[in-house]
């Protein structure tokens, strides 16, 4: 066979598989065929070996058919290449100008200095000649480097590009699932899922489309995630199972996301030893309770050797833990860790742990300080492969509320932050609630006081050995995998930013649009970016408008937390309460008088937040409790400030409606007639929020609005 013969026989082994992207059932997000056409143009050389180096010969194959251009894979002869994706150490080619790339991008590494390794997932690309180089030390790395060449199109071969590095600054881009096996007769199948149903489970079952498996995990190791959990936290008799007798449908997920590099955890019952062992107890420091974990781990890896670990909410809102043996939650944390840390594994534990049998009329408990109290005093008490996952706000995923302490008050541990994609509290994905800015506003907080460490910092850890990020997901079965169209754009943007945390958010939402309405693809693509922008950026700061106020938080409806119930938690056990009376609004959580919250912070913040005088506007309600005439920063009082917020915006969701309707015939109809709809349903929705948060506050106060509005 000739060298010309053995590229078509390569060519056809690809062409003939389905093409990714091209599954009618399911939207392709932001990889749609068309991202691809730069690429699939081009002349491509791939030279390594490994399950992910076939993964990148497959996009590359399929990019090529479909637009024209030719991949060779280590050809043992000379041809002319536009671009090189390469493991450092594969052997050498007889191909004078990808030799000449490969070492442009060696030269690169040395130029860019930091001893030149790229570790596992680290890329460098570089330009030779008319050669673009992208090389990598391990196979993920090229199918990072991949994607990267996808986003930046024409800009990957452009002659004067400078060389880059690029390596991700956390470890672990998690995402949970809170996906249960069985429906759950008041969750459903998805916690807090707005989406449809699950990817993964269906009626206690499999759902067994491990195909729209592998496309997920496609999309997400485009955006960077490379681990998720694949059930609820809650984990009921059937998700506990998944440990044991129903490993096996673990590992078939496993199986589908391994070409994509990513790796799977799974939600495990503290009970565990007792539902599935038959042991009297699951005393973390029982002997047999360690050997029972430690077999049952050991089994886990047997058949997935890549497994990521446990994930474990104990302790909190009714599942098992420790305090049930009169333990702690580092020996709950040690346990688990000990029968992983043989196997490379980790467990992620939640710091989410509170009293949700609070008395509301006893002041003097607050939701907030919980995490800190239970987790703060064990800190060095954690093995190092246990990461202690801490929500990013006091109490729950809020539109607004402040970072949490906890992030700083464990210097010996290794720290997650988690962040909710799934809008559980901010629209559902019916409402467009971009929520970029909002995340890099927490990992931007300077938890010691202006100019020090970040909680960016933290989760990444000295030489990246930190907790990384975590965030609960919002994929479903849907169509969009979103519900809302535009709420991939959460996602999305989860992944980038946890991979590097410090970026500009609407700079990865532009590349969110580009990808996901491909400017050759578009009459008017200026008009269109615009618009997504115009709609987007701001629509997090938009729904804070038209919602709770100030940073007080909830005042939405018990149980599915959608719309308006300003009172719906008020007189209830959760811990989440505004005490509005006649006077004034808000939680009094000063040292001085209150709670002692604020306390919790390194001394900068104890400060600021202590008094509603230096209290920045926004958080003013959780922190204190204010008469309805205190002025703001803003100059504006508390009452007239609620009026203004509330009326404008609404008007801002009218007037995304008004934009979006620009777009008409201009975009996927199918895309553009869905968010329509859900449009629609965010103007009634906020003019709900508008009038009953409006009219609450002016019966409470029976302060007129200064502008004499409609108030009911
Ligand atoms: O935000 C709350 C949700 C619960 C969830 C819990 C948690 C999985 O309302 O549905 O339970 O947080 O984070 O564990």
């Amino acid at each position: 066979m000739n060298a010309e013969e053995s590229v078509e026989l390569e060519q056809l082994m690809f062409v003939e598989e389905p093409m990714d992207g091209d599954d009618p059932r399911v939207h392709p997000a932001w990889l749609p065929p068309e991202a691809f056409r730069s690429l699939g143009a081009r002349r491509v050389l791939l030279h390594g070996e490994g399950l992910l180096v076939d993964t990148v010969l497959n996009e590359v194959s399929r990019a090529c058919a479909r637009y024209g251009g030719r991949v060779w894979h280590s050809p043992s002869w000379d041809v002319d290449v536009d671009l090189v994706l390469a493991l450092r150490d594969a052997g050498e080619l007889p191909n004078p100008s990808v030799e000449a790339a490969r070492a442009a991008g060696e030269a690169a590494l040395v130029e860019l200095g930091d001893g030149g390794t790229l570790g596992d997932e680290g890329f460098v690309l570089a330009r030779a000649g008319d050669v673009t180089a992208v090389l990598a030390d391990a196979p993920a790395g090229l199918l990072y480097g991949l994607f990267h060449v996808v986003r930046l199109c024409a800009a990957a071969f452009d002659p004067a590009r400078p060389p880059e590095r690029h390596r991700p600054a956390l470890r672990r881009r998690m995402l949970n699932h809170w996906d249960n096996v069985a429906v759950h007769p008041v969750m459903g199948q998805v916690e807090r899922g707005y989406a449809g149903g699950s990817i993964f489970w269906q009626d206690g079952r499999p759902r067994g489309d491990l195909a729209r498996v592998r496309e997920y995990g496609r999309l997400l190791a485009s955006c960077g995630v490379n681990a998720i959990s694949v059930n609820n936290v809650n984990v009921a008799r059937t998700e506990a199972l998944l440990l044991t007798e129903r490993l096996g449908d673990v590992a078939e997920i496993a199986d589908a996301l391994r070409p994509y590099g990513i790796r799977v955890h799974l939600s495990v019952s503290f009970a565990a030893p007792v539902l599935l062992g038959g042991l009297a107890t699951a005393d973390p420091l029982d002997e047999a309770v360690r050997a029972w974990w430690a077999a049952t781990t050991r089994r886990v890896y047997d058949r997935i050797p890549d497994f990521g670990g446990y994930l474990v909410k104990a302790d909190s809102e009714g599942q098992p833990g420790p305090f049930t043996y009169g333990r702690d939650h580092a020996d709950g944390a040690n346990l688990l860790a000990e029968a992983l840390a043989p196997h490379g594994g980790v467990v992620h534990w939640r710091a989410f742990v509170y009293n949700h049998h609070q008395d509301w009329r006893d002041r003097s408990t607050d939701r907030a300080r919980a995490a800190y109290d239970h987790f703060a005093p064990l800190d060095g008490r954690f093995r190092t492969n246990v990461v202690v996952q801490v929500k990013f706000g006091p109490v729950d995923f809020q539109t607004r509320e402040p970072v949490s302490p906890v992030l700083a008050a464990m210097p010996a541990t290794r720290l997650a932050v988690e962040l909710q994609v799934t809008q559980e509290y901010t629209g559902q994905q019916r409402h467009v609630c971009h929520l970029g800015p909002w995340w890099s506003e927490v990992l931007g907080f300077a938890p010691w006081g202006p100019g020090g460490r970040t909680i960016a910092d933290v989760v990444t850890g000295e030489s990246a050995a930190g907790g990384g990020m975590v965030a609960v997901a919002n994929v479903g079965d849907d169509l969009f995998w979103t519900g809302h169209p535009l709420a991939q754009a959460n996602l999305y943007t989860f992944g980038r930013l946890a991979w590097d945390p410090r970026r500009d958010p609407t700079a990865i939402l532009d590349e969110w649009i580009t990808l996901t309405f491909p400017p050759s693809a578009t009459a008017d693509a200026d008009l269109v970016r615009r618009t997504l922008h115009e709609i987007m950026d701001d629509s997090w700061r938009t729904y804070e408008r038209y919602t709770a106020p100030l940073g007080v938080g909830f005042m939405v409806n018990p149980g599915d937390h959608y719309g308006p119930g300003v009172d719906g938690y008020e007189y209830t056990r959760w811990g989440t309460y505004h005490f509005a009376d006649r006077d004034g609004v808000g939680v009094d959580r000063s040292r001085a008088s209150g709670t002692g919250f604020a306390g919790q912070y390194p001394p900068y913040w104890a400060q600021v937040y202590e008094s509603p005088e230096t209290c920045p506007d926004e958080l003013l309600l959780f922190f204190h409790h204010v008469p309805y005439g205190h002025v703001l920063h803003s100059g504006s009082t508390v009452i007239q400030h609620i009026y203004d917020t509330h009326f404008a915006g609404v008007e801002e969701v009218t007037a995304m409606r008004r934009k979006w309707q620009t777009l008409t015939g201009m975009i996927d109809p199918s895309v553009y007639e869905r968010v329509a709809e859900r449009l629609d349903e965010q103007v009634r929705c906020a003019t709900e929020w508008r009038d009953q948060i409006n009219t609450y506050f002016f019966r409470k106060s029976g302060v007129p609005d200064e502008r004499g509005r409609d108030i009911y």
